[in-house]
């Protein structure tokens, strides 16, 4: 444009010119003319580039769009921006190219296999990293993973109705929460606990082994799915060490040991090694917090003192053991021994365990025992680390017999309506109160009856009918039929939660789970009675629209529902139910034993005979 007007220009210009001016005038223009020209062949050769120049490319136009700003100075300045990064990029790339010709043939082939080393050590680092090293296992299935259907009608009827309870449940979760930790069954919507930090599917995780153990294969199939695409351990985020290792690294081990999927195996020992650094404090005692991305730790700042907890950081071993199985790492087992070695070390008031310990010194905290909340699992685990041994661990079955004559030397009481119960103990002193929590105790005392020592089993089988019987009568005297968080044996009541905040009901599995043991090992019909009994005030009571639902009152004839479906409801709660209407053969305690939050995991065997070997019709 601009040169045609010069042109139409000259030709009307004044006749006064001399022909020397004409000529002068000609070549200055000629000489604009050619600059103008040069100046596009001094611009690097893009086709992008030259459509950006005379025409509005659409490439750049869409960018544009994309951009927070649509105004035209903006587009203007994207455009300039783009010109100079494609004008870097190419004059980098001369660069590099020059550098390159300067290179010998092995050098630009050693060059090409950095990179590619530098591409595939990237794309292990997304989640890899740790696959390659683990050993390769051979898998066996422990027998008894799966059952069969009990002969008896009523029986089968029954164990058929659990079924359709967890179908329930599971169906309400994926249909209303699917992903969150939680389901809120009354509002119908996730739900997540700060105790998992941002790890989500808790749900998921700890239902896992119940959806196998119910044959639920497709639900299975679904869940597996999942964990392998967005269990992600990589969040920037505190969590609970104990509550992340009973449901999360317990779920991933009983899936892994159940259905044999190598996936479940990495996941677990991924996230046992992010739990390792719980365990950097001076004795070695692990926190009871830890952000899982900068591996700093802290403890519950309402523990006495800056203490951990007995119940959290005593209820490691079983989990930690088989990771060191798993994965040929000992560092965990190690962890968990030297946590025995420093309670070895330690003075315990009247052979009791306090429930605070302080981390850094080494030293008790305020003297509470307890062997419900705060107290409960560590005495599970030091039994149950015996019998997970094959027996071998002669250090735990000895500490479990000694705490246990301490607990009925100083906390077992009988009440004057003759009810056993397991009172709690601050500086020496009783208080006649026994926690939902604590009815577990029934079945830890039944499933060590049979090791104790100087002619103790029958002893212990009674103790732990007793304590079954107090927690029958615990959810007996309600309204709801469904047991109090609290009970006390005080001021005039038996079995009967007296302060307001005692009497909620949260789904918990510890009654339900004396009542499975107590069948196991007596075939006493009550105790499948006596869990028939709570199925019935579960479906009344606890079922909603979404789910299952805890109650906020159980002495109330209206229920208050709290709108949340735990996942131990699924993990436990639905198993042990199941496994009380089933045959003794589904998950032998001789092949089993299940962790604080029910998920089984092997015995690890000290050699393989014939008959220990799995049923290969399995
Ligand atoms: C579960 O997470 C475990 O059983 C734990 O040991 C105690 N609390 C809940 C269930 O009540």
């Amino acid at each position: 444009m601009t040169t045609l007007y010069y042109v139409i220009s000259f030709r009307s210009l004044p006749t006064s010119f001399r022909l020397t001016e004409k000529f002068i005038l000609l070549l200055v223009f000629s000489a604009f003319i050619t600059l103008c020209f040069g100046a596009i062949f001094f611009l690097p050769d893009s086709s992008k580039l030259l459509s950006g120049v005379f025409f509005h490319s659409s490439a750049v136009e869409t960018n544009t769009r994309k951009g927070t700003d649509s105004d035209s100075n903006i587009a203007v300045g994207t455009d300039e921006k783009i010109l100079a990064k494609i004008r870097k990029d190419h004059e980098k790339a001369l660069v590099e190219a020059k550098d390159t010709l300067q290179k010998r043939p092995d050098e630009i082939k050693q060059d090409i296999q950095n990179e590619k080393d530098k591409v595939l050590k990237e794309g292990l680092g997304k989640g890899g990293k740790d696959d390659d090293n683990l050993p390769v296992i051979e898998y066996v299935r422990p027998p008894g993973a799966t059952g069969h259907e009990p002969s008896n009608p009523e029986t089968k009827e029954r164990r058929e109705k659990i079924k359709e309870m967890m179908k329930f449940a599971w169906d309400s979760y994926k249909r209303y929460a699917w992903g969150s930790n939680e389901l809120r069954p009354v509002s119908m919507q996730g739900h997540s606990s700060n105790l998992f930090g941002s790890i989500k599917g808790a749900t998921i995780v700890d239902a896992l082994d119940t959806l196998y153990v119910m044959q639920m294969y497709e639900d299975f199939e679904m869940a597996t799915e999942w964990v392998e695409k967005n269990l992600d351990f990589n969040v920037n985020a505190e969590v609970s060490v104990f509550e992340v290792n009973i449901r999360f690294v317990g779920g991933l081990l009983s899936a892994y040991y159940l259905s044999g999927k190598e996936v479940f195996r990495k996941k677990a020992i991924q996230l046992g090694e992010k739990l390792l650094p719980a365990f950097k404090t001076p004795t070695g005692i692990p926190w009871a917090l830890l952000n899982l991305k900068s591996g700093i730790g802290r403890n519950w700042p309402w523990a006495s003192g800056g203490s951990s907890i007995l119940a959290e950081y005593g209820t490691l071993h079983l989990e930690f053991m088989h990771l060191s199985k798993l994965s040929g790492n000992p560092a965990f087992a190690e962890k968990v021994m030297n946590i025995r070695k420093v309670l070895n070390r330690l003075d315990k008031p009247q052979g009791l365990y306090p429930n605070y310990l302080n981390p850094n010194s080494g030293q008790w905290g305020q003297h509470h025992v307890s062997v419900g909340g705060l107290g409960d699992s560590f005495y599970e685990y030091l039994l149950k680390a015996w019998l997970m041994s094959d027996k071998t661990d002669e250090e735990g079955k000895k500490l479990y017999y000694d705490a246990l004559q301490a607990i009925e030397t100083s906390l077992m009481r009988k009440s004057s309506g003759g009810l056993t119960y397991i009172a709690e103990w601050k500086g020496g002193l009783l208080e006649h109160k026994m926690g939902h929590l604590t009815c577990f105790a029934g079945g830890m005392i039944a499933l060590g009856a049979d090791g104790a020592p100087e002619d103790k089993t029958g002893h212990q089988m009674e103790q732990a009918a007793e304590i079954a019987r107090t927690c029958h009568e615990s959810y007996a005297r309600t309204t709801l039929k469904l047991g109090p968080e609290g009970f006390r044996f005080d001021g005039g009541v038996e079995a009967i939660a007296t302060r307001q905040n005692e009497k909620y009901f949260i789904l918990r599995p510890e009654v339900i789970e004396t009542y499975m043991y107590m069948w196991r090992f007596t075939h006493d019909p009550k105790y499948r009675e006596w869990g028939w009994e709570a199925v019935q005030a579960l479906e009344k009571h606890c079922r909603v629209e979404g789910g299952y639902s805890g109650v906020r009152d159980v002495y109330s004839s209206s229920p208050n529902h709290d709108d949340v479906q735990q996942s131990f409801y699924l993990a436990e709660t639905l198993k042990y139910l199941f496994l009380l209407f089933s045959d003794d053969d589904h998950l032998p305690f001789e092949h089993w034993v299940f962790n604080t939050e029910a998920h089984p995991l092997p015995v690890i065997k000290k050699e393989m005979t014939d008959t220990d070997k799995p049923n290969q019709l399995e």
